[in-house]
């Protein structure tokens, strides 16, 4: 019997890493008082570990282990048969996009090129606001309002649950969670007070410039 030489064998094929929980971009108390510690730390901790530990666990063994996250999103979006894994995937990317949306000195004047954007699409500031608030609270139940980029157009959009606007092939710039879990700790049944304050104090006008110049 002929003996291998091992040493000769190519390495066993990696295994594709699995989806990481990416790490808060602030303190679990930097957004305090408009977001508790404690509402992150169940929010990242608990929500946002969840749906990656999921993510992983669905995908494991089959074609999708291979693919980015975006992909993931992309090739299982309105498949009934892929709900599970599209949720889970969906689910991770926004929050890791939503906690990029948010930043403890937010809220005040876009940079100048976005200022300009908003102006022209929306009037104001103000009213690109007004409709993000609108957005967020008109959205029945779970889900996210969203200032994206449709082509050269700025607009608001809301999705329901899990989805995004990468599925109906719009580039994200902000968003807001909506979901009971990202306000009800702090702001019980009050959605108002919590997109509110979020828009005044938290968001991220600097990661929306830099997602549109992207
Ligand atoms: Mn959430």
């Amino acid at each position: 019997m002929k003996k291998i030489d091992s040493s000769n064998l190519s390495p066993e094929p990696q295994a594709p890493l699995p989806h990481v929980l990416p790490p808060l971009p602030f303190a679990e108390n930097a957004l305090e008082p408009v977001i508790s510690s404690k509402t992150i730390s169940f929010h990242y901790g608990k929500h946002h570990k969840g749906y990656v530990d999921n993510l992983n666990k669905f995908i494991s063994g089959t074609e999708y282990s291979e693919m980015s996250l975006e992909e993931i999103i992309k090739n299982t979006a309105k498949k009934p048969e892929k709900t599970a894994i599209f949720n889970n995937a969906a689910q991770t990317w926004n929050h890791s996009f939503y906690w990029k949306s948010l930043t403890p000195k937010g809220g005040g004047e876009p940079p100048a090129t976005l200022k300009k954007h908003m102006e022209s699409s929306f009037g104001s500031i103000d009213a690109c606001k007004k409709e993000l608030a609108s957005a967020a609270l008109s959205q029945f139940g779970s889900g996210w309002a969203w200032l994206v980029l449709d082509g050269d157009t700025l607009k608001v959009i809301k999705t329901g649950n899990a989805d995004n606007p990468l599925t109906i092939g719009m580039k994200p710039l902000l968003t807001i969670d909506v979901w009971e879990h990202a306000y009800y700790l702090d702001y019980q049944n009050l959605r108002a007070n919590y997109v509110n304050e979020v828009l005044e104090k938290l968001i991220n006008w600097e990661f929306a410039h830099h997602n549109s110049s992207k």
